[in-house]
């Protein structure tokens, strides 16, 4: 009975959605993103939307054996009286997931391969896309985000969501970029110049994550 009860707590203890580690340091993204906005926003604000997607799926825990992701793929199935919350939560779990991954210290530059065919083809130039990501970004009213997403069919496309919604739970077959707009992720040093934090983004964007994304 004792072992069945540890045994018991420990598998509760597994079924934890967790904060995952920046895949570089504070400071890695300076001058762009500076060190102070990425440990508040990873350990507070990361760490706070993982608490809370814990504690709304707490009584259903069949919810937290699956990744986040696949959580807000399947949200319309999610219990309706913890629904909102995990829209919100989980969405914060897994969108921060992805924006850090967006971002790198050797980032920079402009992706390659099939990639960039594909955004050449969708927006006319590289360029255009950066131009209408960018206009995307700075246009979301309050709190959002931008992405670039791709289809079943591999064509690209730019979403904006409010909130902490995710394209995933829109039907978007793989998400290949994220950038969070909210104000906390830009305005201890961009105050509300939120159009400099987006093209400071372009200094540090991920081309190469956002390559085998697409091609994986
Ligand atoms: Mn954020």
């Amino acid at each position: 009975m004792k072992s069945f009860l540890l045994v018991h707590h420990f598998l509760i203890f597994l079924l934890m959605f967790t904060l995952l580690p920046l895949p570089y340091d504070y400071n890695a993204l300076e001058p762009h993103i500076d060190e102070e906005t990425m440990r508040l926003h990873h350990q507070k604000h990361h760490q706070g939307y993982v608490n809370k997607a814990n504690q709304a799926l707490e009584d259903h825990p069949v919810w937290l054996e699956k990744t986040p992701e696949d959580v807000l793929r399947q949200l319309s199935h999610v219990p309706q009286e913890v629904r909102t919350a995990v829209q919100n939560h989980v969405g914060g779990v897994s969108n921060h997931n992805f924006f850090w991954e967006s971002m790198s210290p050797q980032g920079g530059g402009t992706p390659q391969g099939d990639l960039l065919k594909a955004l050449e083809k969708e927006f006319g130039s590289f360029e255009n896309f950066k131009k209408e990501f960018s206009l995307a970004a700075a246009s979301v009213f309050g709190s959002g985000w931008a992405w670039l997403v791709s289809d079943a069919d591999k064509n690209v496309k730019i979403v904006a969501t409010s909130n902490q919604d995710s394209p995933l739970s829109q039907g978007t077959d793989k998400i290949l970029l994220a950038l969070d707009v909210w104000e906390h992720a830009y305005y201890l040093h961009y105050q509300n110049r939120r159009p400099d934090y987006i093209e400071a983004f372009w200094n540090v964007v991920n081309w190469e994550k956002a390559q085998n994304r697409y091609e994986g």
